[in-house]
């Protein structure tokens, strides 16, 4: 795990042909909860809080244990309340020599009963709830592949947008790329089955759905896994050649089918706060400098919250950034997003590594410049419309 601190799993360690990797799915029962549906939702603040507790003890247990060499991860899937209890549904991959995975297995189910059945923290677990199944491979990844903002198997080396460096494969499955007659044109990002959201001043050059298609993955031509669209929603708001409400929906003719390098990002609760001097990434294909060239691989760049006081002072942007706006960037320059990143996913991994959409490319004074950051639409002050639009 060390040599991956970003993955949400490796599978075995290469150059050692004895283990297998094994996939397991289980539940069991936290007892004493207060009955609340919000535990279902999978972005809201109880079940991420219930979940982080649980995945941390579950870590905290097997690390320390007689297999910590074996172990490669464990997450919370899915809560689900039930009277005065949750159930929570884990998944846990291990990797074991064929031979010894009965052992493994049984160590697995040992360790748990144990860590669950101590009641040292705050929450009691029903250890006579625990259940265990091995899964296969495939059945392992569409589960994780359903969720929202994860990646399923990466090997995040850390190798533009402008100041970035190429993505891996895998390393932003929700981003796509919107074309105008098969031509690179917008970033958007993967928020359901058949729905994107973008920037509404992508659709100034023509809004026929007909002229536009979608791809994924990180070359951007050719195409992979190519996709039409049936409707475009723009902001009731927006006003082309103005920056507020510069947001839009795209529903796709067909559903796009989640696998490892392409599935949804997480949308924020409307509520939820992200604060200047939070870590989060731009992604997407525009130009590499303003004015300049485009690059064929999808560019990575870690930017920084930018507190909107600061951004909108005079020598910055001057009072031009609204609330339900975002800066981000440095206010010293370099690293940013630029031409044909519009619309594209800026992007936050909380304490569990699950990726949220904070933010859409919208504007900026070009690229990179001193005391001119990116400026994105703010997702959380757009929950509620993109909710009435999708359903999502
Ligand atoms: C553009 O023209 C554009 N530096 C997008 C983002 C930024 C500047 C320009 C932010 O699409």
């Amino acid at each position: 795990m060390d040599d991956c601190p970003h993955c949400v799993w490796s599978a075995g360690n290469p150059g050692n042909n004895e283990n297998t990797v094994y996939y397991y799915q289980g539940r069991f029962t936290v007892l004493d909860i207060p009955h609340n549906e919000n535990y279902a939702r999978e972005t809201s603040p109880e079940n991420n809080y219930l979940s982080k507790i649980l995945e941390t003890k579950m870590a905290d247990a097997f690390q320390s244990s007689s297999i910590y060499r074996q172990y490669i991860n464990s997450q919370v899937i899915t809560l689900d309340p039930d009277n005065d209890s949750v159930i929570a549904h884990i998944w846990l991959i291990f990797k074991s020599p064929r031979s010894m995975k009965e052992n493994t297995r049984r160590r697995i189910e040992t360790i748990l009963h144990q860590t669950l059945n101590n009641h040292s923290g705050s929450l009691s677990i029903d250890p006579t709830s625990l259940s265990l199944t091995e899964i296969s491979k495939t059945t392992a990844e569409k589960i994780i592949n359903n969720r929202c903002g994860r990646r399923a198997r990466m090997s995040a080396t850390h190798d533009r947008v402008r100041g970035g460096s190429n993505a891996q494969e895998g390393e932003w499955p929700w981003q796509a790329s919107l074309k105008i007659n098969g031509r690179h044109y917008c970033g958007a990002s993967l928020i359901g089955k058949r729905h994107l959201v973008t920037a509404a001043h992508c659709f100034q050059k023509t809004p026929n759905p007909k002229n536009y298609t979608v791809s994924f993955g990180t070359l951007v031509t050719p195409p992979y896994m190519q996709h039409y669209v049936q409707q475009i929603i723009i902001h009731e708001n927006y006003i082309p050649g103005e920056h507020h409400d510069d947001i839009a929906v795209v529903l796709l003719t067909e559903e796009v089918p989640f696998q490892n390098d392409v599935h949804r990002v997480c949308l924020p609760e409307a509520t939820q706060i992200f604060l200047p001097g939070e870590g989060v990434v731009v992604t997407g294909w525009g130009a590499l400098f303003y004015n300049g060239d485009y690059p064929l691989l999808l560019q990575k760049a870690p930017v920084k919250i930018i507190d909107t006081n600061t951004c909108n002072s005079r020598e910055a942007y001057n009072g031009m950034v609204q609330d339900t706006m975002l800066c981000a960037g440095y206010m010293e320059g370099n690293i940013d997003a630029c031409q044909g990143d519009s619309g594209g996913p800026l992007v936050y991994p909380n304490s569990r590594n699950i990726w949220y959409l904070v933010g859409i490319v919208s504007w900026g004074e070009e690229c990179g410049k001193i005391n001119k950051p990116g400026v994105y639409m703010r997702v959380t002050a757009y929950r509620n419309w993109i909710a009435s639009k999708t359903g999502i």
